[in-house]
């Protein structure tokens, strides 16, 4: 297989480069953000460059993606500016076209663990909160990072002590706080460079003293809060949801429960309603399992149809397919 390394200032110009160079047989074997402007792809070919009919298979192209975006429930204008983006790359390779026009149109911020402004977790009841905030302190934990967990949610019975049997098992502080007050002297009680978390109480996006509330106590605190949001809901009542929490400061979205569900096109219409970027995607309940963190090809891989596990990860060398 012929290797290549391309670099854009998008992940569309760098895919977009690909086309130009390696055709529309190319396969995208890895996609790498470089800082913030700057995007890798390396993208293999396996076959010499043939005279194929480049126009009828960018057609075919754009009939799965359109089908797979009308399976997702994909908006229709959404799903159309989809197309129209997918269709500049003009890319034989479904995922490829897909990836770019969704990084065209989305923005993919995956959560640092290192150097971060304290995270709160926010969402409504049952989204998947805590188990998001365990999830992203094993992930630190594991990568020697030094974490420390908050929890804002004195509401709900039994919420301190889940978050309780996930601190002890990481052995990492846990503090409780009742007010913005609690949380800025909870913050500072933590080293500066821990990876700081703060869990709160499910909050209800159609009540605005919910809202208040939590605006309330992030307020005091330099945290950024991020959407938990569970994927499969209806699109229009997650379009208004994330619209709401985006009124709160969110910006990044930690999509949580892929795994119950075959529809994702909610999701996208959340993303696109709150401006939202994605983060995160659970796929399990098991706190093990952690989060993955989502790109552009990720994405377009699950809408095509791959499973989150095959989704995230590039096949091993020996048996990497085309990615079609
Ligand atoms: N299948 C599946 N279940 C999940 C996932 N994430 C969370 N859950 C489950 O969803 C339920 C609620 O998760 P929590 O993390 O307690 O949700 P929360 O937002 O903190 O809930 P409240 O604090 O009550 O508002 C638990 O049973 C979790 O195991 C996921 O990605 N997949
Ligand atoms: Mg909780």
């Amino acid at each position: 297989m012929r290797l290549r390394t391309f670099t854009g200032a998008t992940l569309q110009e760098a895919i977009r480069q690909v086309r130009a160079e390696l055709g529309p047989d190319a396969v995208i074997l890895e996609t790498r953000r470089i800082g913030r402007r700057s995007h890798e792809v390396r993208a293999g070919l396996d076959a010499p460059e043939t005279a194929a009919p480049a126009a009828d298979a960018a057609n075919d192209t754009l009939d799965r993606i359109a089908t797979a975006l009308a399976f997702h429930g994909v908006p229709a204008r959404l799903a159309d500016r989809l197309a129209a983006a997918a269709g500049e790359l003009a890319s034989a390779d479904p995922v490829l076209a897909l990836a770019g026009a969704l990084d065209s149109l989305f923005a993919f911020e995956p959560v640092a663990t290192a150097g971060a402004r304290p995270l709160a977790l926010v969402g409504a009841p049952g989204a998947g909160k805590t188990s998001s905030l365990a999830r992203l302190a094993t992930r630190a934990r594991l990568a020697g990072q030094a974490v420390g967990a908050i929890t804002c949610d004195l509401v709900r019975a039994g919420a301190e002590a889940q978050l309780a049997v996930y601190t002890r098992r990481l052995e990492i502080p846990a503090f409780r706080a009742a007010d913005g007050d609690g949380l800025a002297r909870a913050l500072t009680a933590l080293p500066n460079d821990a990876f700081r978390l703060i869990d709160t109480t499910g909050a209800n996006p159609r009540e605005p003293r919910d809202l208040q509330q939590l605006a309330r106590i992030l307020g005091q605190c330099d945290a950024e809060p991020i959407l938990v949001l569970p994927a499969g809901g209806d699109t229009l009542e997650m379009a208004d949801q994330a619209t709401g929490f985006a009124g709160l400061g969110c910006r990044r979205i930690v999509a949580t429960k892929l795994d119950l569900v075959l529809r994702l096109g909610g999701l996208l219409a959340a993303a696109d309603a709150g401006r939202l970027a994605f983060a995160e995607f659970g796929c399990s309940p098991e706190i093990g399992a952690g989060l993955m963190p989502v790109n552009p090809v990720s994405l377009a891989r699950l809408l095509l149809g791959k499973s989150p596990a095959t989704a995230a990860t590039p096949a091993p060398a020996a048996t990497r397919e085309p990615v079609r």
